[in-house]
This record gives C-alpha cells, sequence and structure tokens, in this order.
C-alpha cells in the first residue's frame, strides 16, 4: 500500500446533515491524491459518528475517532494530528465555512513551506456578511497590533502543513480552547520562524446545523484570551 500523503482533520460535533456532503467532497477534490479524512466526533449526541460508521465501515480511506472523555474543538483537532498518517496535514470545519475546493491547492503549496494559512482578509479572499467582515477584521487588526502576528486572518483555522513541522511546536500552549488555538498557533509558529503563505479563502454560510458558541461568548473567549497572551508576552512568560 503506497504511504499516506494527505490527512484531512475534521473535527466535529452535532455536524450529522454536513459530514457526509464535506467527506463526499474532499474525496472528490482529493481524488489524484493518496489521503485520509480524520472525524474527530466528541459523541455528538445527533448521531454524526454513527452516521460516518454506516456510510465507510469498509472505506480505509475515512478514520473515525469518537471521543468519549474529553471536548473541545483545540483538543479534538490535536488528536487528529497526532493520529494522522499523511506527511500534509489539512485541518478544517466540517460545516462548510472552509471550502473543500481549496484543499489541494493550499497542500500543493504545503510541501514548499511550513505552513499555509487560509485568510479571508487578503486579495481574493471573503466573507458572505458585510457586517461580519468587517467586524472581523476590525478584529484580526486590533488582534495584529496587540500581539504583533503578521497574519492577516488570525481566526480562520483553516490550515494546511507538514505534520513534522507541526511537531516541532509547543503543543500544550497551543491547543486549548476554541478557535483561538489557531492565533496561538500563528504566533508560536512566527516565533519558531515558519515560512508561511497565505491563501485567499472565501467562507459560505454554515450548510446545515447550528454554531456550537454564540458570537458573543465567542468575542468575551477570544477577548479574555488576547489580553491573556498579550500579559503573558509583556511579562516574558508566554
Ligand atoms: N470535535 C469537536 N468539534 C467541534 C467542537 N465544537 C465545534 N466543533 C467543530 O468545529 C467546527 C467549527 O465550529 P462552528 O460551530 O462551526 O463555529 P463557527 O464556524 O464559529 O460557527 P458558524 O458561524 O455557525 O459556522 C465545526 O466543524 C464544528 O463541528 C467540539 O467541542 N468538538
Ligand atoms: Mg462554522
Amino acid at each position: 500500500m503506497e504511504p499516506i500523503d494527505i490527512s484531512v482533520i475534521l473535527p466535529c460535533y452535532n455536524e450529522r446533515d454536513n459530514i457526509l456532503l464535506i467527506i463526499a467532497r474532499l474525496l472528490q477534490v482529493l481524488a489524484g491524491s493518496v489521503c485520509e479524512l480524520i472525524v474527530v466526533d466528541d459523541d455528538s449526541p445527533d448521531g454524526t459518528a454513527e452516521l460516518v460508521r454506516a456510510e465507510f465501515a469498509n472505506d480505509p480511506r475515512i478514520r473515525l475517532i469518537v471521543r468519549t472523555r474529553e471536548r473541545g474543538l483545540a483538543n479534538s483537532i490535536r488528536d487528529g494530528i497526532e493520529a494522522a498518517s499523511g506527511q500534509i496535514i489539512v485541518v478544517m470545519d466540517t460545516d462548510f465555512n472552509h471550502n473543500p475546493d481549496d484543499v489541494p491547492l493550499m497542500c500543493h503549496i504545503a510541501r514548499r513551506v511550513d505552513m499555509v494559512v487560509g485568510s479571508r482578509f487578503i486579495f481574493g479572499g471573503g466573507m458572505p456578511h458585510k457586517g461580519r467582515y468587517y467586524a472581523s477584521y476590525l478584529y484580526n487588526l486590533a488582534m495584529r497590533l496587540l500581539l504583533g502576528t503578521r497574519m492577516d486572518d488570525n481566526l480562520s483555522g483553516f490550515f494546511a502543513a507538514p505534520k513534522a513541522v507541526l511537531l516541532r511546536l509547543e503543543l500544550d500552549k497551543i491547543f486549548f480552547g476554541h478557535g483561538d488555538y489557531f492565533f496561538r498557533l500563528l504566533l508560536k509558529s512566527q516565533e519558531h520562524g515558519f515560512h508561511h503563505v497565505q491563501v485567499p479563502v472565501v467562507y459560505s454560510d454554515r450548510h446545515a446545523g447550528a454554531a456550537k458558541m454564540g458570537i458573543l461568548k465567542i468575542f468575551a473567549v477570544y477577548t479574555r484570551e488576547v489580553f491573556r497572551v498579550f500579559w503573558m508576552k509583556v511579562i516574558g512568560t508566554w
């Protein structure tokens, strides 16, 4: 059997109406590659895992990790990364916020650099709602000023990188919480001197289902975390 080249990590919680569609599309766009898709499900009550098991029981390209003892987006991504057999890792949402069609280009570039970052805020990127787009844009500017990150999109959570490169980072200091892990990942990788390339990505609205955290809660949690990291940088403990 050929060694696995690309591992796509698909963290999910209650995504029964999205997961099979996103898997099908990824298998189409990655048809020319030796790939695996790793679904990391936190024991979703809506039966997401059972659906994947029933549909892909005999397909070695689809791996299912069901976590019953822990919950959380960031540490489910870490579990996926550690379990991955591929040389290139891709991390993306399962609700179609991230477009599976962007994955081949990101993987292609990831072979030549340390990390490919999907960005809504460079030329060619975007979001469907103008209001949310500008709010996120301004939030990102504030993050860049406070934390000194050089990336335009510090919260997209859509990236590709060689596994060996990712494992050089201090994963314990990055992979906890929700989508805020992503700015810690970018900051730590910037400090490690990673060569990053940004690729424009256009978000779509969530295809089906509901967000796991309301926008106000996200704002409060992320802002608290931005200030915590800012302060750690000031006192030299980051
Ligand atoms: N394994 C796991 N996945 C999660 C968890 N929370 C969220 N996810 C997944 O992480 C991705 C992003 O979560 P969303 O709820 O879509 O967050 P969002 O993109 O800010 O919200 P929307 O605007 O509604 O799309 C989705 O694929 C979720 O299924 C969790 O606790 N565990
Ligand atoms: Mg989403």
